[in-house]
């Protein structure tokens, strides 16, 4: 029998990787891996239990509807993450502004977390996968109040980032910065177990991934990509087949494994896309890179963006490198 790998023992063994490991981040994590348990718990039994099904009848900031599970996973990243001391403050997608948990300067919590609680919540009533997105950083002085400015760091300022999906099984992948690993949890014994080390995204693809139903919305160079994907030409195995679950975590989790391209671009009706570059992009930007892709806007590198505002949305191109190469030469 080969031995299995938790998620608990494989990040403990990694705390020496960091270059200030104190156990802090360690524990953090931990904090998120519980979080994502509940979550997942909750997720496949929505079908079940009428009063989580459905919309919450509120509006996030954003003025999209919030299904109750959104507020749920959302309430439970607060709950795991204020109960230690690591994370002094939070953002998340669900909330209008940050949430400090303590300003009081003798517990310095040392971390930053900001996360999208319960991404393509759309898909939640109709059993696709969903996922909850989380972006880590350190903050930036212990000795200050925490501001606006911890938030609104560059992605390529994480300290970790990662994703769990809810899909036909549970996955915890993340990064801290030294590879990317991927989980699955055992519903059996409830524990997260190592099935995908060293995640390495095919330098190449053949699947690209965009709601298509935008076409007319989209920039010329956008369009001219899309074209391209779908022409005929045997040596580079075009026309690429076209995948879009309208997940995100699930069509980049697809991606990652198989090779592919990842497109939310800019519109007519919204030239800065959809996706928000805190909660979704950078961590995802973090990802992508650590695993040998690529992630940008399909002008500059998503990573080296300098945030304006918490819920500030980027185009988004992100998955093999070659694919996003070639997508960003349409766009010059
Ligand atoms: P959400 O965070 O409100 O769920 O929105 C983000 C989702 C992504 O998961 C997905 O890729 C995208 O929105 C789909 O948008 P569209 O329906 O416009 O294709
Ligand atoms: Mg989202």
């Amino acid at each position: 029998m080969t031995k299995i790998k938790t998620l608990g023992e494989f990040i403990i063994e990694k705390q020496s990787d960091f270059p200030f490991a104190s156990g802090e981040l360690t524990r953090l994590l931990s904090s998120i891996r519980l979080a994502s348990k509940i979550i997942n718990r909750e997720v496949n039994r929505a079908g079940l239990t009428s009063d989580i099904l459905g919309s919450a009848g509120t509006e996030n900031i954003q003025g999209e509807a919030q299904q109750k599970l959104d507020v749920y996973a959302d309430n439970q990243m607060i709950y795991a993450l204020k109960a230690r001391g690591e994370v002094c403050a939070i953002a998340s997608e669900e909330n209008d502004d940050y949430v400090i948990f303590d300003n009081d300067l003798s517990r310095k919590g040392k971390y930053i977390v900001l996360f999208d609680p319960l991404d393509g919540s759309s898909n939640i009533d109709v059993n696709v996968s969903i996922g909850t997105i989380f972006s880590i950083y350190r903050r930036l002085d212990e000795n200050k109040p925490v501001g606006p400015e911890d938030f609104l760091q560059e992605g390529k300022k994480q300290v970790a980032a990662g994703y769990v999906i809810y899909g036909s099984s549970t996955m915890l992948v993340y990064t801290t910065g030294n590879g990317v690993n991927g989980f699955t949890l055992d519903p059996g014994i409830g524990t997260f177990c190592l099935s995908h080390p060293n995640i390495r995204i095919p330098e190449d693809g053949k699947i690209y991934s965009v709601n298509e139903g935008n076409f007319g919305q989209m920039e010329e160079g956008v369009k001219n990509y899309i074209r391209y994907c779908q022409e005929d030409d045997k040596s580079t195995s075009r026309p690429y087949s076209g995948r879009y679950i309208g997940s995100l975590v699930a069509d980049f989790h697809r991606n990652l494994l198989k090779g592919g391209i990842y497109i939310y671009p800019g519109t007519m009706k919204s030239p800065e896309g959809k996706l928000r570059l805190l909660y979704e992009c950078n961590p995802l930007a973090l990802i992508a890179e650590q695993a040998g892709g690529k992630a940008s806007t399909g002008k500059e590198r998503i990573l080296d963006i300098v945030p304006t505002k918490l819920h500030q949305r980027v185009p988004f191109f992100a998955g093999s490198k070659k694919m996003v190469e070639k997508a960003e030469s349409f766009l010059k």
